[in-house]
């Protein structure tokens, strides 16, 4: 039942997705829903949502519902004598059981998906990632003790070249293959940031001294944009965050290429 009503609002989704956006993984003007899931993560937080979505709908409609009722039947003309009623023990059963089973149909997928989030399964690759005033480094540990490290800084608005995004492009994007499980441990050099990707559901706190972690797998070729989302400083807003999600022969090729 809930899967055919919450595949109602994936049908409209779809559609108002289908007529404002072309790409996954960057905003659209007008933009009102989620950005298009590119991870299973974000999978797992939409279908969280719709459901979450159902229930709440269900349940204010029920409560107010039961209030015009209420204030209808018992309505002071009609009821010149007020009823002295203070107790029924089977209505607070109900009222005591109905939320408690409401509650366990939410947390069963709630704990599912934040045990999901928070570790990959055998992950194929690990990026580090350290948030800086005002960008971000990138390291790629290799095989040998060697590594593969760079800086990602935002391009600025007179640098934009045609159909470049304002605000989110940068000089050099992490470049990860498609498929691969990316392990993703992320830490800060200075203070507290935050390396968020809405379309693959990531939102991590970048703490100076701690390393979190998070993962995402990409299915589809293309770049996806995030931005810093821990208030860091006067350059917070610049600072914003590029994945592009390529074949596993043109991700070698990149490889090589950083490394020599
Ligand atoms: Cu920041």
């Amino acid at each position: 039942m809930i899967r055919y009503i919450t595949g109602i609002f994936l049908i409209f989704s779809n559609i108002t997705d289908y007529v404002f956006s072309q790409e996954m993984g960057r905003p659209y003007p007008y933009q009102y829903n989620f950005q298009k899931a590119a991870s299973p993560i974000m999978e797992g937080i939409m279908n969280m949502h719709n459901l979450l979505l159902v229930i709440i709908a269900a349940v204010a409609i029920l409560v107010t519902g039961l209030l015009i009722y209420v204030v209808y039947k018992f309505r002071a003309s009609k009821n010149p004598i007020p009823s002295k009623t203070t107790h029924n023990t089977m209505l607070e059963v109900i009222w005591t059981i109905f939320p408690i089973i409401c509650i366990i149909v939410i947390m069963i997928p709630s704990v599912r998906l934040m045990k999901e989030v928070d570790k990959p399964q055998n992950p194929d690759m690990t990026i580090k990632v350290i948030g800086k005033q005002w960008y971000w480094s990138y390291e790629y540990p290799l095989e040998n003790n060697k590594k593969i490290a760079f800086d990602s800084h935002l391009i600025e608005d007179k640098d934009l070249k045609p159909n470049q995004l304002r605000l989110l492009e940068v000089d050099e994007p992490i470049v990860v293959p498609v498929d691969a499980t990316v392990q993703l441990l992320v830490t800060a050099g200075d203070v507290i940031h935050s390396f968020a990707v809405p379309s693959l559901g990531i939102k991590k706190d970048a703490v100076p001294g701690r390393i979190n972690e998070t993962w995402f797998r990409i299915s589809k070729k293309g770049t996806y944009y995030g931005q810093c989302s821990e208030l860091c400083g006067i350059k917070h807003g610049y600072m914003p965050i590029a994945i592009k999600a390529v074949d596993k022969a043109e991700y070698n090729e990149w490889l090589l290429k950083k490394q020599s």
